[in-house]
């Protein structure tokens, strides 16, 4: 299985290229906020954390989740600025990588819809918890999905550049609800933004990092000598029915 390059970046960190073309989500999030998003928010974050971590060289050889994983253990002078600024890293990486552009045929499948279907009831639950819990997020946030250590996902929501308690918590996806992820096309419609955001999900990225996220879990209990984890029922997992409905697949291309 492929590693997830993010935990293995150490000091200085280098802005990440999209995955994808800066115009490639277009219409669900337009090229102009792509643009102002990546190469000028996240460059930022990237350029405050190196600033804050040029004069420790200690902390040289930490990757951006062990950083943020102890944050007690950061020196006093910088602890806030590594906290904010390395959460503004972490938190974009995640989000510019979970995003695909748009086609009709991208569903989660196997292992992944089975454990959506084990912790959620349904795709349609899981689709409806995550935008609602995103989009009641006061002010500036994230949505999450994340693996706890007890091996069942969970559906959260943090503030400003905060990431989920990394101790107990293996991050799978975020949605980014500061309104500069969406003022310029859908102003105060954030429920708009999120039903447009879940449609360029790129399942198969999550996937991978469930897998992953699950053996690490697994791994640990193991060696504590605690139980099995829930597992995911026998058999194929199917999605059932489309979890949009036809109004709102037409209302998809109105996008603006
Ligand atoms: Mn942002």
């Amino acid at each position: 299985m492929i590693k997830e390059a993010m935990k293995e970046e150490t000091y200085p960190f280098v802005m990440r290229c999209l995955p994808y073309e800066t115009y490639a989500l277009a219409p669900c999030i337009s090229a102009e906020t792509q643009l102002y998003h990546h190469d000028r928010l996240y460059k930022a974050y990237v350029d405050r954390l190196n600033g804050a971590l040029a004069n420790y060289p200690a902390l040289h050889g930490l990757s951006l989740r062990e950083l943020l994983k102890w944050p007690e253990n950061l020196p006093e002078a910088i602890r806030t600025a590594v906290v904010r600024n390395g959460g503004g890293v972490y938190n974009h990486q995640l989000y510019f990588d979970s995003m695909q552009p748009f086609c009709m045929e991208q569903d989660p499948k196997g292992v992944l819809l089975e454990a959506i279907i084990r912790d959620f009831g349904s795709l349609r639950d899981f689709r409806e918890l995550i935008k609602e819990t995103a989009e009641g997020q006061f002010a500036s946030g994230y949505g999450w999905l994340v693996l706890d250590a007890d091996g069942t996902m969970k559906i959260m929501a943090t503030a400003n550049q905060d990431v989920p308690d990394l101790k107990r918590y293996i991050p799978l996806l975020n949605v980014d609800v500061w309104e500069h992820a969406y003022y310029l096309q859908y102003q105060n419609r954030r429920a708009d933004y999120l039903n447009a955001w879940f449609r360029l999900i790129n399942w198969r990225k999550v996937a991978c990092r469930y897998e992953e996220a699950y053996a690490e879990v697994e791994e640990k209990r193991l060696l504590r000598g605690e139980g099995d984890l829930p597992t995911v029922f026998e058999g194929e997992a199917s999605v059932e029915d489309s979890w949009l409905s036809e109004a709102e697949e037409t209302e998809f291309f109105f996008v603006p």
